[in-house]
């Protein structure tokens, strides 16, 4: 299986993390932000991620991807789901963009190795979320929105293991985008969620990205 990814995709990350948890062996091709080529070449349309299984076929969509790689081998994600949590995830992932969207091009990430690449996110990023600098100006105000929903999952957390005490889906949903979100430097995340993210990360052996 090849994952053809950017590092700073949570929507990879769930895919990146289900492969860590059932320990299985997952070949990563970071793709330069404006490589659109190669991703034409392969589904015939520009997104990411995108999984080549095995047989040579892609696939397109992360959670599909996340369950072709749980139906190898024993199964990891046995515990139930909560519909307050996919709430929660879909919710937050909105508040977070003016926050991670212009930190991503900072941190030194592979899909941004060349200047074109930087450029080419750079400008479509920008039309869509607005001016970088005046979006990091204002990132008080961001992280401050984003309390009431860190509070809210803090009182979700059953386990720092297991959102809720045994994995799940649930946790493929979230664990990215605390990822994602944790390049906020100055961010804080409640206790529990602090815990959960920790642990969470060391279990599947990844660091987080770095902050800024
Ligand atoms: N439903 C798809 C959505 C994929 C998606 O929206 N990917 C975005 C974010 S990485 C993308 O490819 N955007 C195009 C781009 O970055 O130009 C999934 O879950 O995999």
């Amino acid at each position: 299986m090849k994952l053809y990814m950017f590092e700073h995709c949570s929507l990879c990350f769930r895919v990146r993390m289900i492969a860590a948890l059932k320990r299985l062996h997952l070949q990563e091709a970071v793709v330069l932000d404006d490589d659109t080529e190669t991703m034409v070449a392969l589904v015939g349309k520009r997104v990411i991620p995108i999984l080549v299984k095995d047989d040579g076929q892609a696939m397109l969509e992360s959670m599909d991807m996340v369950d072709h790689v749980e139906r190898r081998g024993d199964p990891v994600l046995t515990g139930p789901q909560r519909p307050e949590i996919a709430a929660w995830a879909e919710a937050f992932v909105t508040k977070t963009a003016p926050l991670t969207m212009p930190r991503y091009p900072l941190l030194g990430l592979p899909e941004f190795g060349t200047l074109a690449a930087l450029d080419h996110y750079t400008v479509r990023k920008r039309k869509v979320f607005g001016d970088f600098v005046e979006l990091r100006a204002d990132t008080r105000r961001y992280i401050g929105a984003l309390g009431p929903d860190l509070e809210a999952l803090d009182r979700m957390i059953e386990s720092p293991l297991a959102l809720n005490g045994t994995l799940s889906v649930d946790d493929i949903r979230v664990l990215p985008l605390l990822r994602s979100v944790a390049v906020v430097k100055g961010l804080r995340f409640p206790r529990k969620v602090q815990d959960y993210f920790e642990s969470m990360m060391a279990r599947i052996g990844y660091q987080p990205l770095p902050a800024i």
